[in-house]
């Protein structure tokens, strides 16, 4: 039986050596240009360019930023119809906006907003679908993406978990019409903090360009967005251009986890694991388990049985964000009994490169018995 006194989380930064960050930082140094994009941040935006096969891309100083003024860049009045089944970012970067979600339900088996359920909530006020590829399992793009076509709808993607995602041969920042990454330093790709966008159309381009920099382009005098300061420094795309150099390998380790996951919980009764979807290339962001049992709270349970063990796994997205009581009197909690059930039954385990055969062998140990 284990006997180690580490705590385990639910992941782990991936990092690369001190020395070859050290000399990414080296030239930077000396020049003392440390932000508003400087060299590093020009060359990361090429490089993460070629990586979601795309002409407009732009970086910003977190992924939440890049939500909140891609949804700003629409130009957007009026309802919102999306998954509560998320980070409480999503649905803040809405609000904030002076947009209303509407709250719609989820599949069981994918977890993404369920697109059956979609067209029952458009109203006259309806202008955009924010779908979330949650735990880095696509939306049914093709289906929302078509919704949106025929009732004259943006589509915008909350992208946070799903960098190196493909589906359907394509890469997952080319499906709606816009998507919005996190490079955070809890992701599968990251640059300590950091977000990006990807877009379709060089007006909305444009718009972005300026929101994340107060509202003018960089060097011009007039401002005529309301924007921010949402730069990423040059210390951040430093560590962004060591970790693309690193991200084949990382993926590649988070599948061997998972896999070893997937081979001791597979055959247990009562536990659902990441769904098998045709056409998807993962990334191995985050390894859901949902308690199928009828015994209540077993998932608690087992959160608590693993905490007394040093293994802090989290109950990544409970409660459902539709609960919570800053929304209060500025959305409808909506009517999602799927989404609030897997929310009181997932549990999220740890994973991340370095995780050890006996640490998972150890956590499964604890989960089936
Ligand atoms: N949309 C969605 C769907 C999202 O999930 C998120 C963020 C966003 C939008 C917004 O993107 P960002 O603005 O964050 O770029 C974490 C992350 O902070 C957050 O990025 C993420 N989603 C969310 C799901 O999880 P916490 O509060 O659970 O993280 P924390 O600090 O408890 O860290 C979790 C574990 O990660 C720790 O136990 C250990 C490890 N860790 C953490 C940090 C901070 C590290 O190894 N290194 C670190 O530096 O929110």
């Amino acid at each position: 039986m284990k006997n180690d006194s580490k705590p385990v989380y639910v992941t782990r930064s991936s990092m690369p050596s001190f020395e070859e960050y050290a000399d990414m930082i080296h030239a930077m140094w000396n020049s003392r240009w440390l932000t508003n994009m400087g060299y590093l941040h020009e060359e990361l935006t090429e490089r993460l360019k070629k990586e979601f096969e795309a002409e407009h891309f732009l970086l910003f100083s977190n992924g939440h930023m890049a939500l909140e003024l891609a949804l700003q860049s629409l130009e957007m009045k009026g309802e919102v119809i999306t998954t509560p089944f998320t980070f409480i970012s999503t649905t803040q970067a809405i609000i904030r906006n002076g947009l209303t979600p509407v709250f719609c339900d989820i599949d069981p088996v994918r977890l993404t907003i369920d697109p059956e359920k979609i067209e029952d909530l458009i109203t006259e006020k309806t202008c955009a679908i924010v779908g979330v590829h949650v735990y880095g399992i696509p939306c049914e793009t093709r289906i929302i993406d078509s919704i949106a076509a025929k009732h004259g709808l943006k589509v915008i993607y909350d992208a946070a978990h799903a960098f190196r995602v493909r589906y359907m041969g394509k890469n997952i920042a080319n499906y709606g019409d816009v998507s919005m990454f996190s490079f955070h330093a809890t992701k599968v790709y990251h640059t300590i903090e950091g977000g990006g966008v990807v877009c379709h159309d060089p007006k909305q381009y444009s718009r972005l360009s300026r929101l994340r920099n107060f509202g003018f382009f960089y060097g011009g005098l007039d401002g005529d967005q309301l924007g921010v300061n949402a730069k990423m420094s040059e210390f951040h795309a430093a560590m962004g251009l060591c970790n693309l150099r690193h991200i084949e390998q990382e993926i590649q380790k988070r599948k061997e986890v998972s896999e070893h996951y997937d081979q001791l919980l597979g055959k247990a009764k009562g536990l659902q694991l990441f769904p098998a979807i045709e056409g998807l290339e993962r990334n191995y962001a985050y390894y859901p388990v949902i308690f199928l049992d009828n015994a209540p709270k077993s998932r608690d349970k087992a959160c608590e049985d693993l905490e007394k063990e040093g293994i802090i796994a989290r109950k990544y997205f409970y409660p459902l964000t539709s609960a919570f009581s800053c929304f209060k009197g500025r959305s409808d909690q909506g009517n999602t009994p799927v989404a609030e059930d897997i929310a009181n039954r997932v549990l999220c385990l740890p994973l991340y490169a370095g995780l050890s055969a006996e640490d998972v062998e150890w956590i499964c140990h604890i989960i089936l018995n």
